[in-house]
């Protein structure tokens, strides 16, 4: 299948049209970075035609200066291994932003492709003012234009009938440069073409304009080509013409010589004194002293409702747990089987699930903030305390994202130019508390503080989320000497998008697919652990007429668990925390979450109160149980150390793959996870113990 390539700036609105075009429902966000790898789509013409689209990571510029910019370059030189080049390319450009988005439709032009250019974001550049000349801007650059509002479904089939077969010519170079360099860009042409190579003028312009290019090793290029592309440049240097410089420059004065005539500003001239709605937002928003109190205050209002506004869906998961618990216990007849499902599946899967709602809340709060434009501005904002421990404002919204969970901040670096930062940032990410660890915290800051507000308990969820924070930003601030590259911080230099509404309807799509794939881990994975950690409790059977039948605690402790627990116990008491507790910890390695499932189906055997609903049952269940002497287990003290525990520990496998893949090394990997399981258990233990030597 022919290939068609979405390339365009950071935030020009691809991945909004490529949902369009494909009915895919990839991530967008209003903030620049979002896309990091290639994603790939079908996209059928009305005419028939389908071709295989391609959404790309945004870049600036074809010289690529991240990883995730790179990508696209790739692609579009024909460099990635295992893609064809792309039969064309639409390059969406921000209406609103023209003359510095056209720069890169020049540099696509000069590759020799086809080129259709997506006019996106019509309706930003009308509430400016702009009034741009569609049909002068086609001609002059000779190729297809077509205005488009992707967020609004506006222009898509426009769009589709520019992209049938057959697809335009590609356009002619624009630009001229100076006899030297226009001189240079001949000769290489000239080998090129004698070496049998496709699009040489193409190569030969990319090969001059780029030093990194032809300096670095490029495995689909002959290296004699390369050395001729150094030499050509240096002997323009030693004229004192810089090849670089002078085709940017050329490309830029096009591009505004353009812009000239085709665009043009009516009414109020927001650029000359006047200030844009946004602006004014961010006279608040940005102020060194109302834009922290309002950051600060978001953050109280997202944990807040964690607590207060989940009420109401958590009591449905609730109500349907317990009614499933009652249909159980009439319907089945008593027997392991009943046991199975009631302590394992039951009882395990409903103390995850439980707390999705909250889960999801969290994410609706993130995509407010991603969808609104605020993300960018918080970045902004984080940018003072970040450079103080050696990170760039860059690394804010990585970490953000890894409050979702770890892997797409971890992925999200991509967009980060210096691999120093980057590395750092990586290394840092999994202490941002994700999502996964939510539902634990949840069970035990319910414990703790049973009987307080929502307003205490948010207060308190905060501050763990701060710790990690906190403790992330310190432990950058120690690596950073010991990380090699630049010392130098880069500026931190972030395109502030323009506010717009929340795009409500592609948050709740999301959730949806959160909840779906949350569900779909409890169902399986969660489901299948909770089967093996009941059986291991289980099992083996106490013998007839032996105390432990009688007495369901001491089974217990005569089961596969109960021996492993009691194994791991030297382990796990420094930190005050009995075998049962030890094991969930462990079984925690395999997926967060399941700490509350082996709980659950550990303490399964205290006696509960029958008139409590789910929740409390379990937590009245923990609360109960005992150490053989008699004191209780789930002291304030043991309850803040595990969650001190889950703040620092590493228990997730996918993440050390994930870590794995974009440092490539494991010596990173596993290096952070054992880190990260030893600061945990040093943690852990110096709450608990020094709580105990001032209690
Ligand atoms: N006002 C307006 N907003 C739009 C339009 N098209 C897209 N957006 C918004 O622009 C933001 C960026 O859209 P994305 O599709 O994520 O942009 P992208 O080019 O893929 O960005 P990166 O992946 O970061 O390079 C989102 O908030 C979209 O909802 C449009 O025509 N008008
Ligand atoms: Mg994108």
């Amino acid at each position: 299948m022919e290939i068609i390539a979405l390339v365009g700036n950071p935030n020009s609105g691809k991945t909004t049209l490529f949902n369009a075009l494909t009915g895919a429902n990839q991530k967008t966000g209003n903030y620049p970075g979002v896309t990091v790898s290639r994603v790939s789509g079908v996209l059928r013409t009305p005419h028939g035609n389908k071709f295989e689209l391609l959404d790309l990571p945004g870049c600036y510029s074809l010289t690529p200066k991240a990883p995730d910019e790179r990508i696209t370059r790739d692609v579009l030189l024909g460099d990635q291994q295992g893609s064809e080049l792309p039969s064309a390319v639409v390059c969406v450009v921000d209406a609103s932003n023209l003359e510095r988005h056209l720069y890169l439709v020049l540099q696509v032009i000069d590759l020799g492709l086809p080129v259709v250019v997506a006019l996106n974001k019509v309706d930003l550049a009308e509430k400016l003012g702009l009034r741009i000349n569609v049909e002068l801007l086609s001609e002059e650059l000779g190729l297809p234009v077509v205005p488009c509002q992707a967020n609004r479904g506006k222009g898509v089939l426009d769009l589709k009938h520019a992209m049938r077969h057959p697809l335009p010519h590609p356009s002619r170079r624009k630009w001229q440069a100076s006899k030297q360099t226009e001189s240079a860009i001949h000769d290489l042409t000239a080998k090129l073409e004698s070496e049998g190579m496709q699009k040489p003028s193409a190569h030969a312009v990319h090969l001059l304009a780029d030093a990194g290019y032809r300096g670095e090793d490029q495995p689909a290029l002959d290296p004699s080509i390369q050395s001729l592309a150094v030499d050509l440049a240096s002997v323009c240097a030693r004229e004192g013409v810089s090849t670089e410089e002078e085709i940017s420059q050329a490309r830029t004065q096009w591009v505004q010589s353009i812009c000239k005539v085709a665009a043009r500003r009516q009414g109020v001239d927001a650029q000359a004194g006047g200030l844009t709605t946004s602006d004014k937002i961010d006279q608040v928003l940005l102020h060194p002293v109302w834009g922290w109190a309002f950051f600060v205050g978001l953050m109280f209002v997202v944990f807040w409702s964690i607590f207060s506004l989940s009420e109401y869906p958590m009591g449905w998961v609730e109500m349907g747990i317990d009614a499933l618990k009652q249909g159980v216990s009439t319907l089945m007849p008593d027997g392991d089987v009943k046991d199975l499902v009631n302590d394992g599946v039951i009882g395990g899967v409903g103390s995850v699930v439980i707390f999705l709602p909250q889960i999801l809340l969290l994410l609706f709060f993130i995509g407010l903030m991603e969808t609104t434009g605020y993300m960018a501005r918080a970045a902004l904002l984080m940018d003072g305390v970040m450079s103080k421990v050696g990170l760039s404002g860059r690394a804010f919204l990585p970490l953000l994202s890894s409050y979702a969970c770890a892997i797409p901040g971890i992925m999200a670096t991509r967009s980060m130019d210096s691999a120093k930062q980057r590395l750092l940032t990586i290394l840092i990410a999994p202490w941002m508390s994700c999502t996964a660890r939510l539902p634990v915290y949840s069970l035990l800051i319910g414990m703790l503080l049973a009987g307080y507000g929502a307003a205490v308990q948010a207060l308190v969820l905060g501050g763990i989320y701060g710790l990690g924070t906190v403790s992330a930003l310190f432990a950058a601030w120690l690596l950073a000497p010991k990380v090699k590259g630049e010392e130098e911080v880069s500026h931190f230099l972030m395109e502030l998008p323009s506010y717009s509404k929340p795009d409500v309807s592609f948050i709740v799509r999301h959730l949806v697919e959160r909840a779906w794939s949350f569900l779909r881990k409890a169902g399986t994975v969660i489901l299948g652990l909770c089967i093996l950690l009941w059986a291991l409790e289980t099992y083996p059977k106490p013998k007839e007429g032996s105390p432990a039948a009688d007495d369901p605690a001491l089974a217990l402790e005569q089961s596969y668990m109960g021996r492993m627990g009691h194994a791991i116990e030297p382990l796990v008491k420094p930190l005050g925390y009995d075998w049962r507790t030890g094991t969930a910890l462990v079984a925690a390695f395999a997926a967060r979450e399941v700490f509350n499932a082996n709980l659950a189906i550990s303490y399964s055997v205290e006696e509960a109160d029958d008139e409590d609903k789910f929740l409390e049952q379990l937590r009245g269940k923990l609360a109960k149980a005992t150490w053989p002497d008699g004191r209780k287990v789930y002291t304030p003290l043991t309850t803040m150390s595990l969650l001190v525990f889950f703040v620092y520990a590493l228990q997730c496998l996918p993440t050390t793959v994930v870590v794995r893949r974009e440092t490539g090394s494991w010596k990173w990997a596993i290096g952070q996870l054992v880190g990260m399981t030893a600061v945990a258990w040093l943690a852990a233990f110096t709450v608990y113990q020094v709580g105990s030597l001032l209690s």
